[in-house]
């Protein structure tokens, strides 16, 4: 195998470079953007696309293999029996690979020490609810009496990742609607249950300013290490005093020197103080001298969820303002399980909102879906990129349910929006 890397100025002409170079058989095996020269953290720096691709250079063995003369191929027409075949069994090939991975990461938890015991429960339920819907076999045969399309639907979100609950649940009720008469077509169908997925959505916590007499609006990003908190707080920041909003900065995580400075480096680049606080009570005074922003954003350490002794710790901070809202942050391109695990231990503070991170980054958005429709928790803000202030944007059912039916467009749209 011949690997390369590749700087191109987009992700288009570093496909166009990987196919002249290694030839249209060649894989891409990563991709990052990087900045070269220029400021750090992207605001001046000049992007370029990284990828590395590779190429199989064949063995003398493949290379036999592949000189098979063609006449030996089977025809497309004595394929069909096959592919039928395969149709019919994937979804409980599916099945057994995800209940694979559970049981892979159970030994791994197994193996983790206190609080591991829960998890192991937790981990044996989810199991026994896959395993039974994998052979409710009743219910499969139902929804094909019904007509292929309930079948297509109830399969299409079971890959977008939409729990299985909240999927039969969707074709009890449009059944409910159809009142027992033939099965819409697929077209149809899928327009119903995207407008039904979407009236279960609530969007709301997006930061404008105060909404009470106080005139300051004071805002905290909670959630786990690496997800994207500092990030985010300078999106927003940049997007506030773009439209002339008073904004103050306030850290409080002082657990790595890194994690300051490069919240240092935004506040420079936006022109907008900065506070460093190491404990409640200097917050206090922080916030004292911020009395004239009219927006205030907190950014705090990547606690581990599963550290309560931490998340006491940033309780204390939090109750020492009053009035404070938080955000928590969850990366959109975590599992369903990772998010439910956070939310859970993060429902010990406060949280008033949901953002979810690094959509750009998910395979699929149902565990944004399952966990906002689980929780109730309003969803305040999307982001799309690394790149600051732009890969932002406020969260709409457009963005959610519209990536989830038209998957290829799951990428960056547009800046924070006002509709
Ligand atoms: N792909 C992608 N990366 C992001 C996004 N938001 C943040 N990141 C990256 O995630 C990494 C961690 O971000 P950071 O803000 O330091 O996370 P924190 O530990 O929660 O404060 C950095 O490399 C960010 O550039 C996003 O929306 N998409
Ligand atoms: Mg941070």
């Amino acid at each position: 195998m011949q690997v390369r890397r590749y700087e191109a100025v987009d992700m288009n002409e570093a496909v166009q470079l990987v196919k002249r170079d290694l030839g249209p058989e060649a894989v891409i095996l990563s991709t990052r953007t990087i900045n070269k020269g220029g400021a750090k953290f992207g605001l001046f720096g000049r992007q370029v696309v990284e990828v590395t691709a590779a190429v199989e250079t064949p063995s003398i063995v493949e290379r036999k293999v592949t000189a098979a003369p063609e006449k030996q191929k089977p025809s497309l027409k004595s394929l069909e029996p096959f592919k039928a075949a395969t149709a019919a069994i994937e979804p409980v090939i599916d099945g057994i690979g995800q209940i694979n991975q559970r049981l892979d990461s159970l030994a791994s938890n197994n193996d983790e020490g206190q609080g591991a015991g829960d998890r192991v429960s937790d981990d044996v339920r989810e199991l026994k609810s896959m395993i039974s819907f994998l052979i409710d076999q009743s219910l499969e045969d139902k929804l094909i009496k019904e007509g292929k399309s309930f079948l297509a639907l109830s399969r299409y979100l079971q890959n977008q990742g939409v729990a299985p609950e909240y999927i039969q649940g969707l074709i009890q009720e449009i059944k409910a609607h159809t009142g027992g008469g033939p099965a819409p077509d697929l077209r149809t169908l899928i327009h119903v249950a995207a407008s039904r997925m979407r009236d279960c959505l609530t969007f709301d916590g997006r930061i404008h300013g105060a909404d009470d007499q106080s005139g300051q609006k004071v805002v905290a990003l909670i959630g786990p290490t690496g997800v994207g908190k500092t990030t985010t707080i300078a999106k927003l920041a940049s997007d506030l005093t773009m439209k002339g909003k008073k904004v103050g900065l306030i850290t409080i995580d002082t657990y790595r020197i890194a994690a300051v400075e490069q919240l240092k480096i935004y506040a420079k680049i936006l022109n907008i103080p900065l506070e460093v606080v190491l404990s409640p009570g200097d917050l206090k005074n922080a916030l004292r001298s911020f009395k004239r922003a009219e927006v205030v954003l907190i950014d705090t350490a990547g606690r581990s969820q599963r550290d309560i002794a931490q998340l006491d710790d940033l309780g204390r901070f939090l109750d020492a303002i009053e009035g404070v809202e938080t955000r928590l942050t969850l990366s959109a391109s975590s599992s369903d399980r990772q998010m439910e695990e956070t939310i859970r231990n993060f429902s010990k503070l406060q949280i008033d909102g949901l953002i979810f991170t690094k959509l750009d980054e998910a395979v699929n958005l149902g565990p944004v879906y399952n966990q906002h429709v689980r929780t109730g928790i309003p969803i305040s803000y999307f982001t799309t990129g690394q790149q600051v202030p732009e890969d932002i944007e406020e969260a709409s059912a457009k963005r959610l349910i519209g990536a989830m039916f038209k998957p290829d467009q799951n990428k960056k749209q547009q800046t924070i929006n006002h509709n």
